[in-house]
């Protein structure tokens, strides 16, 4: 399965140090079609006026269109409600919204909070915080050799004085797409919420949240397709309805004086200050083109990409493939000999090929394979089988310059 759509990406038409750019860094930030991009300068050149707080005609049409685009995310997670969606600058901030609100209100010291050992950064970080402010305990599910997840420790780690469960949908270093509509249930069985991170599985597979019976959904707009800065958390009614306001200020107030304030309904509760409007419109378009070109597409091509790069690498001397599980994306990384990514990187750049090196903003995940640094090749529905040749050839390149 192909998709034909690589020229609604005006920036992949370019030479890159006099070389076709390929560019296989999606899982950091995707390209974005015209039509985003459009939608985007529409606003500005027609629409442009702050939402919720005036009568006047442009107001009153930003309004309808932020508004519309939360009806528009409901739609493509499956959301009960659209009260349920509340605009946030992305996953970071989605998780520093649930661990300040929820977390600081209900758990206490001795309490546990259970992730993965291939979390992003973002999902680490702001429970640590968490567990300094309140006593709470951090614990960690261990990654197989494979890349997979442990799912008999996953279920001896949930003990009575779990309260939180977060964990990585789909894996932006490994590819590892967790089966976390399993993991759910185990979870739920036992009374325990969660979370899921679906910075890297918005723009790869088809995700509905009542399906999968998540408490919590977060994913940020720039790695599928839309503009940065803007980001969603998804939460049930149940839980959003008794947590606190994360941010005060203008939009997120009913009455205020200096005696008492109090606070908006779901979603506006959480959402203080002015939004990004013009970034909220770019997501709306960027969640119609997914549409457009229909999820099923992108997977099966995607799929495609994947097995492709697999075999082709695989036939690489010195290259290690880190992480093989039996159900990932088209995300790919390895080490070639002992040849530092970084160099590794360079080379390639060289070559116009635009990959990440590094510990991908999950230390404690190349912590947990040995390596202090991968590189990562990740795709997008733009990408091509003669762009994977590319990299192939040079890779080879890299090898002779270290001559293997
Ligand atoms: N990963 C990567 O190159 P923000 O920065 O808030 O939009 O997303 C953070 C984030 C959270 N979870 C996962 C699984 C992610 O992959 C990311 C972002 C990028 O892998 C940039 S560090």
């Amino acid at each position: 399965m192909h998709i034909h759509r690589r020229k609604d990406f005006p920036i992949l038409n370019q030479l890159v140090r006099g070389k076709s750019l390929v560019y296989l860094d999606s899982a950091a930030t995707t390209q974005k079609p015209r039509s985003v991009i459009d939608a985007m300068d529409q606003y500005y050149l027609e629409n442009n006026a702050n939402i919720h707080r005036a009568v006047h005609y442009l107001s009153e049409r930003a309004t309808y269109d932020y508004e519309a685009v939360r009806v528009n995310v409901q739609n493509f997670i499956n959301a009960a409600y659209s009260h349920e969606i509340i605009f946030v600058r992305g996953v970071t901030e989605g998780v520093n919204l649930i661990a300040q609100s929820y977390g600081r209100t209900y758990l206490k010291a001795g309490d546990e909070i259970v992730i993965t050992a291939m979390e992003h950064h973002s999902n680490i970080v702001p429970w640590q915080l968490l567990c300094a402010q309140t006593g709470a305990v951090l614990r960690v599910i261990p990654v197989k050799d494979n890349g997979e997840l442990d799912l008999d420790a996953y279920a001896d780690l949930i003990t009575e004085k779990t309260k939180l469960i977060s964990i990585i949908h789909v894996s932006n270093v490994l590819g590892t797409i967790n089966p976390v509509k399993k993991m759910i249930a185990v979870a739920h069985a036992k009374n325990v919420p969660v979370i899921l991170d679906g910075a890297q599985a918005i723009p790869h597979l088809t995700v509905d949240v009542q399906d999968l019976n998540c408490d919590f959904y977060l994913f940020s707009g720039h790695k599928a397709y839309g503009p940065t800065g803007i980001g969603v958390v998804y939460g049930k009614t149940c839980y959003l309805e008794k947590m606190p306001p994360y941010q005060g200020g203008g939009d997120m107030i009913k009455q205020v004086s200096f005696a008492e304030t109090t606070y908006q309904d779901l979603p506006y509760k959480f959402e203080a200050g002015t939004p990004n409007i013009a970034g909220t419109v770019g997501l709306g378009a960027a969640l119609d083109y997914l549409r457009d070109i229909g999820m099923q597409n992108i997977i099966a091509h995607d799929q495609q990409l994947l097995s492709y790069a697999t075999e082709a690498l695989s036939n690489i001397p010195n290259l290690r493939i880190i992480g093989s599980a039996a159900h990932k994306i088209a995300v790919l990384s390895f080490v070639l000999g002992d040849i530092h990514a970084h160099d590794i990187g360079t080379i390639l750049d060289s070559e116009g090929i635009a990959v990440r090196t590094g510990h991908h903003c999950a230390m404690p995940l190349a912590e947990r394979f040995g390596l202090p640094a991968t590189v990562r090749a990740s795709f997008g529905l733009y990408n091509t089988c003669a762009e994977v040749d590319v990299l192939v050839e040079g890779l080879h390149q890299v090898n002779k310059v270290f001559s293997f």
